[in-house]
């Protein structure tokens, strides 16, 4: 392969701006960046008036706050934080029995990479998938409540699942590469041994399509590399998933200098039917209860395609002819073809071999290289083949056009972008029209408020030749990936629908009663505006007590809340919802209980007693 040598000192260049970021603060706040009739322009196109809707939902990763956040576009609103891998007092996440459970003794996570649900290519608001790459575990969240409904993991073997997660066209799967290597089996083994006893994995999750459901479908054993992002094919390339590597060289230690060494890295190339198949053949070993699937004792699943330098993302176009890395130490993009991929690897055109990897020959798939920029991340799309790079190290988004293969317009964001999110931007047919910058650092943007600030959103209008922005707002710490929806495609539930046959629910004052067995008490109560029934419990200290509460106001945001002073207890029930909460009456004494949540007029009436009796 040849890349061309004049980016090597680029490199070294790009390497420094990662490293220091390439902005200079302002002391009394940014520079004007925009005329007078650009503020005109962009609040016609970017305004929401009250009581409006925005045109989109922006379903955003919260990063380390292990949430996800929901955000209106064009407005950039945040209009709910969902709680996923962390807990949340304000709704009680975490804290009542089920949700406790779902976080399985993990107190954060560190969500990336949000993947909505797909029919034929194309996103259905059914649900929404993200990963946690600290503790090996993946989330669903169903759109018809915007409640985390499902946590899998930690799944073993894998560590570290930062490719992920990226539905196949249709949710049979999604997948998760590792970012770390390890020894699969769990088992301990010094770094000396990095090469022969460390491995990296690809993990294919299954999808329940009723219910959104996750099952660890089978694993991929892949070479002791870092694998970073991943994204399906579609149309012509369904079927296959690709992944992008960095840190072949194997290193252990220092790797910002030591992953940094090799000219080129690869895009891998996994043919997940194959797999898939290759499983249902028995071609497996188990390992910790997982099917672990060897490409290097089962050839034709896995292929390495030369990549520039340490690349970051990989996307797949519309129409799934092309998939493109991003450069991140070069300054390219570079497209392959997937049409010409197959023909390579059946006349295996392939220039090297590398652990047991089929290498194919870089020049006979490339389609091009487009120069966009220092520092590319990642590439969403536009309508008609137009196609939108995050610069890192320059703080610019490029537009660019397949088969064009040149940036045709730049705009300045403020400042580093990470990813980029267009509305529909990664389904078959993306909507144009918006595309929302991920920025990681506000530095000056916004008004002080010390030594460190929050992330920092732009919006930009991308239907006109020239990309504008036209909004911006800041938001905590993180958003990696973002997908933008038609609002249109989500129709949440207004209510819960009344269960009957819950055995924990009860739904009128007379069933509202205390069960003692033993040193269990169990509660069945209600939450109506604006009291509970009961109102008074009491219990002996030491007592196990169980309390089932169901709202039975069913009227859309009537939620109640359910605090008790100094038991560390707070949950909610929401119009129709029973919850449960568990705790050990083990302080002796008066405690008053609350609706935590401002439900009436008379909210602050809703209030009772829990008399915990002290011991002889
Ligand atoms: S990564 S800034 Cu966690 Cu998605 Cu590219
Ligand atoms: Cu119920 Cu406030």
């Amino acid at each position: 392969m040849k890349f061309g040598k004049w980016y090597v000192p680029m490199v070294i260049g790009i390497i420094a701006g990662m490293v220091a970021g390439n902005i200079v603060i302002q002391p009394d706040g940014p520079a004007p960046t925009m005329s007078s009739s650009q503020i005109a322009s962009a609040q016609n196109k970017a305004f929401v008036p009250p009581g409006q809707h925005d045109e989109y939902y922006m379903f955003s990763s919260g990063g380390h706050s292990g949430q996800m956040f929901v955000i209106g576009v064009p407005s950039l609103r945040r209009i709910r934080t969902i709680p996923v891998f962390s807990p949340d007092s304000a709704t009680g996440y975490g804290y009542d029995e089920r949700t406790k459970e779902l976080m399985g003794g993990f107190s954060w996570g560190d969500a990336h990479h949000p993947s909505l649900s797909e029919t034929n290519g194309d996103y259905d608001g059914r649900f929404v998938f993200i990963n946690d790459n600290a503790n090996n575990r993946a989330a669903m969240i169903n759109l018809k409540t915007f409640h985390t409904e499902q946590i899998i993991g930690p799944i073993p073997n894998i560590m570290g699942p930062h490719s992920a997660v990226f539905v196949t066209p249709n949710t049979e799967y999604f997948m998760m590469g590792t970012r770390f290597s390890v020894p699969m089996d769990g088992s301990y083994k010094d770094l000396e041994q990095y090469k022969e006893s460390y491995n990296g994995a690809l993990q294919a999750i299954s999808v329940d399509q009723e219910t959104g459901h996750m099952t660890p479908a089978w694993q991929l054993k892949l070479p002791p590399w870092n694998f970073d992002l991943s994204d399906a094919g579609k149309g012509p390339s369904d079927g296959w998933a690709f992944l992008t590597t960095y840190n072949t060289e194997e290193a252990t230690h220092l790797l910002e200098v030591n992953a940094s060494k090799n000219e080129t890295d690869y895009v891998l190339a996994i043919n997940w039917k194959a797999a898939e198949q290759a499983v249902k053949d028995g071609k497996f070993e188990e390992v910790n209860g997982q099917k672990v699937v060897d490409p290097e004792k089962v050839p034709g699943i896995v292929y390495a395609v030369p990549a520039a330098k340490s690349p970051h993302g990989v996307d797949v176009s519309p129409d799934g002819k092309y998939f493109v890395a991003n450069g991140k130490l070069s300054p390219i993009v570079t497209a392959y073809d997937f049409e010409k991929f197959k023909q390579a690897i059946e006349s295996k055109d392939f220039s090297d071999e590398v652990r047991g990897i089929p290498v194919v020959n870089y020049d006979s798939v490339k389609a091009a290289e487009v120069e966009v920029g220092l520092g590319p991340l990642h590439t969403q799309f536009g309508t008609d083949g137009y196609a939108y790079t995050t610069n890192f190290v320059e703080s610019t988004v490029a537009k660019w056009k397949i088969g064009e293969w040149k940036v045709l317009d730049k705009v300045t964001v403020h400042y580093s972008p990470g990813h980029g999110s267009a509305a529909e931007g990664d389904t078959v047919s993306p909507d144009g029209k918006y595309f929302v910058a991920l920025n990681k650092l506000a530095k000056d943007r916004h008004l002080p408020v010390g030594p460190s600030h929050p992330e920092n959103m732009q919006l930009v209008d991308i239907e006109g030749d020239k990309m504008e922005i036209i909004n911006e707002a800041p938001i905590d710490p993180e958003p990696h990936y973002a997908q933008i929806i038609k609002a249109d495609k989500i129709n949440p539930v207004k209510i819960y629908e009344k269960d009957e046959n819950n055995p924990d629910a009860i739904w009128s004052e007379k069933d509202a009663r205390i069960e003692r067995n033993g040193n269990k008490v169990t509660v069945y109560g209600i939450a109506v505006r604006s009291r509970f029934y009961p109102d008074e419990i009491k219990v002996n200290e030491g007592d196990e007590v169980t309390i089932h509460l169901t709202n039975i106001d069913l009227d859309q945001d009537i939620t109640h809340g359910f605090g008790i002073n100094l038991y560390d207890v707070n949950f909610e029930v929401q119009p129709g919802q029973t919850n449960t909460i568990k705790f050990k009456a083990d302080k002796p004494g008066v405690f008053p209980f609350y609706c935590t949540n401002f439900c009436s007029a008379l909210h602050q009436e809703m209030q009772g007693y829990m008399l915990v009796k002290p011991k002889e």
